[in-house]
């Protein structure tokens, strides 16, 4: 069962569908007896960064706690499902550069924000409409849209499943299974 371990990084915006993506993947992977493991806000952000709010530089410290974390899951050999809205380009661009070359795909999970917002998976943007929770990614704090991500994923066009099999079929073409 020889296999490369490294970072599977999505970026997108909430309600994208990046999170149920990822634990498609992740299950995928452990049918094939492959060692990987999801991280999100759900494992994240209530533990090693509840210490973090949504303002920009708390945003930019925990994507690099984040990346730093998924470094040393890579590097015990597990495939790491990092799943985070991660808005910036720059904080992004710095974890694959932390990690070594092609131990880094970048997942961009496409969605238009109109889209996000009539799913509403957890009425989150209802409450920002509302004027409950200010600085929301998309309304008015920013998304920089990957411009050097190794596949999109667009997820009001195709199934969560069949995101999730283009992405199994990418870690095949580049050789990580
Ligand atoms: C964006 C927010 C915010 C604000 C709370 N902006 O859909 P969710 O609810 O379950 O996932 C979102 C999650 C985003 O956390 P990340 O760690 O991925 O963000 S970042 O990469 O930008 O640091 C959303 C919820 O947290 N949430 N307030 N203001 N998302």
């Amino acid at each position: 069962n020889a296999h490369s371990s490294g970072v599977i990084w999505l970026t997108g915006l909430s309600g994208s569908g990046k999170s149920t993506i990822a634990n498609i993947v992740n299950q995928k992977l452990y049918e094939k007896s492959l060692q990987s493991y999801v991280l999100d806000g759900d494992n994240v952000r209530h533990g090693l960064n509840n210490d973090l709010g949504f303002n920009d530089s708390d945003r930019q410290e925990n994507i690099r706690r984040v990346g730093e974390v998924a470094k040393l899951f890579a590097d015990s050999g597990t495939i790491v499902l990092a799943s985070f809205i991660s808005p910036f380009q720059s904080d992004r661009d710095q974890i694959r550069q932390s990690l070594d070359e092609g131990e880094f795909i970048e997942v961009f999970v496409s969605c238009p924000l109109g889209e996000c917002e009539d799913r509403d998976p957890k009425g989150i943007y209802k409450k920002v409409r509302n004027g409950v929770i200010p600085s929301f990614t998309g309304i008015d704090s920013p998304y920089e849209e990957p411009s050097n991500s190794e596949i999109v994923v667009y997820t009001n066009q195709e199934s969560e499943e069949e995101s999730a099999d283009r992405i199994i079929q990418l870690l095949k073409d580049k050789r990580w299974i």
